[in-house]
């Protein structure tokens, strides 16, 4: 009997596969082929490969592989996200380079990566942290800052205290550092930021692109994050003060309900407003307010607080004098800062209103309970009363009607408004792309001219990285201080790194002609490759990475250096591999090593598991699943494709070959070939395992190993296994009589005369009960099932005259309801 190695297998085609080179790209228009464009997010270098990447690569290597199979000419890359953090606290406490660490975790990942027989063309290989790579960041940066969309500006940014450096907005997560958890302060500073306010709409509305081919909840995810509303300016006037105030808000139908007006605390306004009697309490109160992020701000939990001014606003539409108040809850950064109150129809309004005595007065007729006593606000729809103009109205004419009264009065108008911020990009830690702006007291901000990029980072190791609240590379004074590039006076280099999300924002583009050396991606290779048509990643990155990326092509666009709009038309969010109901860590100790499971399993086995496990977007508890079953399925097939090898040769007429089996054959291609294109992958294995044991069957108790039906079984199960074990299809491949490689050999099609399906049972139920089974053809139509069904002599005795109901499933049950 054959035995099934797996190691044996590994050390055997591993050395094999890499001379075949089987899955390299062609580019040109001398492939006839169609192309795909499959990727996978890159990796961060963080050590060796763990169980998530075996995951999320599975399940990029299945799509990948498919479409090979199905003869198309795929573009499947992998390269490293090789600067960051993590790279630089290593080598402070080693007293090392950060490129040490990182190169030499690159190297690692990469071998993994060969064991794990991922189908990548290698030779595309890049790395963010090679000057090669970085030099196009900073040669974008500049196209960027020509285009107004990178500048610098001062004002209140987040502060990482422990990673001692800036973040943007979107890595802020519930008032923490997304790296380090720690609690994020604010500080005054100038940064650089890219302008992708300047993108908001279009990021908006080219997601219509995405419908279908992104999981709904990233979508919405990233509709949240930019959060556009439509609404209206509109101006108070502050009594004692000339300039009016303006305020944002959604709902200008209910401007007759303001009865208190409400300024940030923080916002200038306050000060400016803020009657002598009031100044100091303002000033304690902010003091208290400066300690809230913004989610404990916007809380609709926190009890509400907040000071009156001193001051009074005039409702522009009845004259009504109306107190204003500072309170958290409204943002200094959004809108303008300030808002009119509409207690009865805004809960937070109303929590403040109730807290604080202030009146409330409901403007829209819903029917439901009166607000200032129930103390639930009432936001929806209804009929607009004590409103002058607007009684009588909905909630959707009285908008439009306010904005024309406000437009015809100068006080108002429509505006949209966005949550998006710019985009923070600049760091002070040292392993990222350096500014490639010079500082001169002269000219100002000069960028570095094209060809003296790159701007390469100095060597500086172990304490001189330290963080220290300004960035390491300011100490460098050798580097920092350059003649300036217009006026070669004296000037001085920018110090700060990029956010290392502005190297993964354009990687994909670069892996069409990775050597490339005229610009930061060959335009016309991206052309025939791109956009990419499937994407594979964590969900974690539903709003950084994949935002910036979708803002940094539509930019190229605008550039006239990409012809879509849109990088991934399709986007696939693996699941989490946990263990014992838990997120794998330390300090829990319910850690799996990857590389240890393929020691004891084998590849085959682990991938085999991993995508057997349950739909791909499920997390995968490696408790509730079983290697050790999943090797011996896969030693299984591997005895029937070596015994069927072992009893014919390849080449044989399959035609003769034993009818039922045939049947089973081609029913399992035509399924598997459905459920793999609709990513159900775990489904399409249980097929290739119903597959195995018919094999099984036949040679045992059937028509023998040598049929040609049982070849023809064996060799369709090598190409489908070629997809998620790629070493056991090899190998039965060749046991079968056939030259490597299997991964290419192409899909098996299925024959229809073949799938055809004699007869079906349709059970016909009369109030709910079994009256009668008929065979029936499996494609009936569903008005010739019923009448067949109404005309059943078993069932016509229980009906009394036309049935009321006749609820057909063709071509499985006919419910009649008499
Ligand atoms: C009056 C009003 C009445 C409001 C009503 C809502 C309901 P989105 O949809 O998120 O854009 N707002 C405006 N600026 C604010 C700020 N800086 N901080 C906190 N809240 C602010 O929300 C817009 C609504 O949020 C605006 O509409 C305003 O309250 C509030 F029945 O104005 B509304
Ligand atoms: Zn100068």
């Amino acid at each position: 009997e054959p035995v099934y190695d797996p190691q044996a297998l590994q050390a055997k085609w591993l050395p094999r596969w890499e001379e075949l080179d089987t899955f390299a790209a062609v580019e040109g228009p001398v492939d006839p082929r169609p192309r795909r464009y499959m990727l996978d997010m890159f990796p961060y270098p963080s050590g060796d490969l763990h169980m998530g990447h075996g995951e999320v690569f599975a399940i990029g290597d299945v799509l990948a592989r498919y479409w090979f199979q199905k003869g198309y000419n795929v573009l499947h890359p992998i390269g490293w996200d090789s600067f960051g953090l993590p790279a630089e606290n290593a080598a402070i406490r080693r007293n090392a380079h950060p490129a040490e660490w990182t190169y030499a975790n690159i190297d690692t990942q990469a071998n993994s990566f060969k064991r794990y027989a991922v189908s990548f063309d290698w030779s595309r290989r890049l790395h963010t942290s090679d000057p090669e790579y970085y030099r196009w960041n900073q040669w974008l940066f500049i196209r960027f800052f020509e285009r107004g969309l990178a500048y610098r500006n001062g004002g209140l940014v987040n502060w990482c205290p422990v990673d001692q450096t800036v973040l943007a907005n979107e890595q802020v997560v519930a008032g923490r550092c997304e790296r380090c958890d720690a609690e994020v302060v604010r500080r005054e500073l100038t940064q650089w930021y890219f302008k992708i306010t300047d993108y908001a709409d279009r990021l908006v509305d080219d997601m219509a692109q995405l419908e279908g081919g992104w999981p709904e909840r990233v979508l919405t995810m990233q509709r949240n994050w930019i959060g556009r509303s439509t609404g209206a300016d509109v101006q108070f006037q502050i009594e004692g003060r000339d300039e009016p105030v303006t305020v944002y808000t959604t709902r200008p139908d209910t401007l007759y309900g303001a009865t208190f007006f409400v300024v940030a605390p923080d916002a200038a306004l306050a000060e400016e407003i803020v009657a002598p009697e009031q100044r100091e309490a303002l000033a304690a109160y902010k003091a208290q307010v400066a300690k809230l992020s913004d989610i404990e701000r916007l809380s609709t939990e926190k009890e509400k607080t907040g000071v009156f001014l001193g001051i009074y606003a005039i409702n522009p539409v009845n004259g009504e004098r109306i107190p204003v108040w500072a309170a958290d809850y409204v943002l200094s950064d959004y809108g303008h800062g300030a808002i009119m109150a509409v207690p009865a129809h805004d809960q937070r309004d109303l929590d403040f209103a109730r807290k604080f005595g202030l009146p409330v007065k409901v403007v829209v007729h819903t029917g439901l309970a009166d607000p200032g006593e129930t103390g639930v606000a009432t936001p929806g729809e209804g009929t607009l009363v004590n409103s002058g103009p607007l009684d009588g109205l909905s909630k959707v004419e009285a908008i439009q009607k306010i904005i024309e009264i406000l437009g015809e009065r100068g006080t108002g108008r429509a505006t949209v408004n966005f949550r998006l911020r710019d985009w923070l990009l600049s760091r002070q830690r040292f392993w990222g792309t350096p500014i490639p702006i010079i500082h001169c007291p002269d000219c100002g901000e000069v960028p570095v001219p094209d060809d003296q990029l790159p701007v390469t980072l100095p060597d500086m190791r172990g304490e001189a990285l330290a963080p220290k609240g300004v960035s390491p590379l300011a100490s460098a004074e050798e580097w920092v201080n350059v003649a300036c590039p217009k006026c070669s006076g004296p000037a001085r280099r920018d110090t700060d790194t990029m956010d290392t999300f502005v190297d993964s924002s354009w990687y994909y583009l670069r892996y069409c002609a990775p050597g490339y050396t005229d610009g930061p991606f060959d335009v016309e290779r991206v052309r025939e490759w791109g956009p990419i048509d499937q994407y594979v990643g964590g969900v974690e990155h539903a709003v950084l990475h994949l935002l910036y990326s979708r803002f940094f092509t539509k930019v190229l666009y605008d550039m006239g250096m990409v012809d879509f709009t849109e990088p991934f038309l399709r986007l696939l969010n693996q699941g989490q591999v946990i263990n014992r109901g838990k997120a794998m860590s330390k300090s829990l100790g319910n850690g799996v090593d990857l590389g240890e499971q393929i020691d004891a399993y084998g590849v085959d086995a682990v991938r085999f598991t991993m995508l057997f496990a349950g739909p791909p977007e499920d997390d995968i508890d490696w408790a509730d699943v079983s290697p050790a079953a999943s090797h011996k399925f896969l030693a299984r097939a591997y005895r029937v494709m070596a015994e069927a090898g072992a009893a014919s040769a390849p080449g044989a007429g399959f035609a003769a070959g034993d009818q039922e089996l045939r049947k089973v054959t081609h029913r399992t291609i035509d399924e598997v070939t459905r459920l793999i294109e609709s990513q159900r992958y775990n489904v399409a294995m249980a097929r290739m395992m119903e597959l195995t044991t018919a094999a099984r069957r036949a040679i045992d108790s059937g028509p023998g190993a040598a049929d040609p039906a049982v070849r023809e079984a064996a060799e369709t199960l090598a190409v489908m296994l070629s997809l998620v074990a790629p070493y056991t299809a090899e190998e039965g491949w060749e046991r079968l009589g056939h030259a490597p490689s299997v991964a290419t050999v192409g899909w098996p099609v299925a024959e229809p005369a073949l799938l055809v399906q004699e007869s079906v049972t349709c059970v016909v139920q009369v109030a709910g009960k079994v009256r009668d089974r008929l065979d029936v053809a499996p494609d009936i139509a569903e008005a010739e099932l019923e009448s067949l069904a109404l005309a059943s002599d078993k069932v016509r005795p229980y009906l009394d005259g036309a049935p009321r109901k006749v609820i057909v499933r063709a071509p499985k049950l006919v419910n009649i309801v008499p």
